[in-house]
């Protein structure tokens, strides 16, 4: 084990105090993983749109002060009673939809969307309905069961896909979430985006964003009369455990790209800059490094 195993670890975070604010780098305590969770070192995280959109203040789910971030990738340092999937070292990535592998969605082969902890993760808590992370004596919540805007995390162990020990984590944090749900969208659920350009007849267009609370979208239903098929998906439909590793092999025998979509890779303390660079279009993805 670890010599930090069973002990809080004080780290560098960057926290989300309130809404609309930008991120202020912190010291954080991060308790010792519970039973069946672990804790993980991130190592590489990067910042998609859905962060920004938790930040803004739109997203009915958020709540601050959190440590948001959902895409990254690290290495486990140390596991909670009952684990028996990871070990201290395995590389990992985090997964906020997870895969128990019993729930009733699980089960059905037609959906991805785990539902055994989506309550809890939903209110920025861990399973038991408490938090690990605490900042000048303040509680702070996780955010979507991954939180990697911090060096360290803890995530529930049906949260997290163990990936080849060889993987550049600073290149394959980008399949926590932008890649797989881009690349499953299309090879998963249709191979059409906008459902006025998807083919009359049989095109599916398949709806991968997030949208303020209470927006809707809306089409002329002969769009739909015709045969055109209108759905969503989230993280591309990927069974999470199961298909992230799948995911990493391909790109490491090259048949996945993933470097192509870093467009810049910058210091932990430099993340509000990376926000600058995607909301400005200068960047696909900003790689942060701890
Ligand atoms: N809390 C949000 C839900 C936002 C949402 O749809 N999230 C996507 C992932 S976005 C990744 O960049 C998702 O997978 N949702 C599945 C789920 O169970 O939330 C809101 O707006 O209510
Ligand atoms: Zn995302
Ligand atoms: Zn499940």
């Amino acid at each position: 084990m670890a010599g930090t195993a069973g002990q809080v670890i004080k780290c560098k975070a960057a926290v989300a105090w309130e809404a609309g604010v930008p991120l202020s780098i912190e010291e954080v305590e991060v308790a010792p993983p519970k039973a069946h969770e672990v804790r993980i070192q991130i190592v590489a995280t990067s910042v998609c749109h859905t962060d920004s959109y938790t930040l803004s203040g739109s997203d009915s789910e958020g709540r601050f002060p959190v440590i948001l971030g959902h895409e990254g990738a690290g290495i486990v340092e140390s596991v909670g009673e009952g684990v028996t999937s990871f070990k201290t070292g395995d590389r990992v990535i985090p997964l906020y939809i997870p895969q128990c592998g019993e729930c009733k969605f699980c089960l059905n082969p037609k959906t991805n969307l785990c539902q055994k902890i989506r309550v809890t993760q939903g209110q920025g808590l861990m399973p038991d309905k408490t938090s690990r992370f605490t900042c000048k004596g303040q509680q702070l919540y996780h955010y979507m069961g991954t939180s990697t805007f911090s060096e360290y995390t803890v995530v529930a162990d049906i949260s997290l896909a163990k990936i080849d020990n060889a993987a550049p984590l600073e290149k394959v944090c980008l399949l926590g979430c932008g890649i797989s749900t881009g690349y499953g969208a299309v090879v998963n659920v249709a191979k059409r985006a906008a459902l006025e350009a998807c083919h009359k007849g049989w095109g599916t267009s398949v709806i991968i964003g997030v949208a303020p609370a209470g927006h809707e979208i809306a089409t002329r239903p002969f769009q739909l009369v015709t045969g055109r098929i209108w759905k969503g998906t989230a993280f591309g439909g990927w069974k999470s455990v199961q298909s992230i590793p799948k995911l990493v092999k391909e790109y490491m025998d090259k048949k996945l790209k993933v470097d192509e979509f870093v467009s810049f890779t910058l210091p932990f303390n430099q993340i509000n800059e990376s926000f600058d660079l995607m909301h400005t279009g200068k960047s696909i993805r900003t790689v942060l490094l701890y």
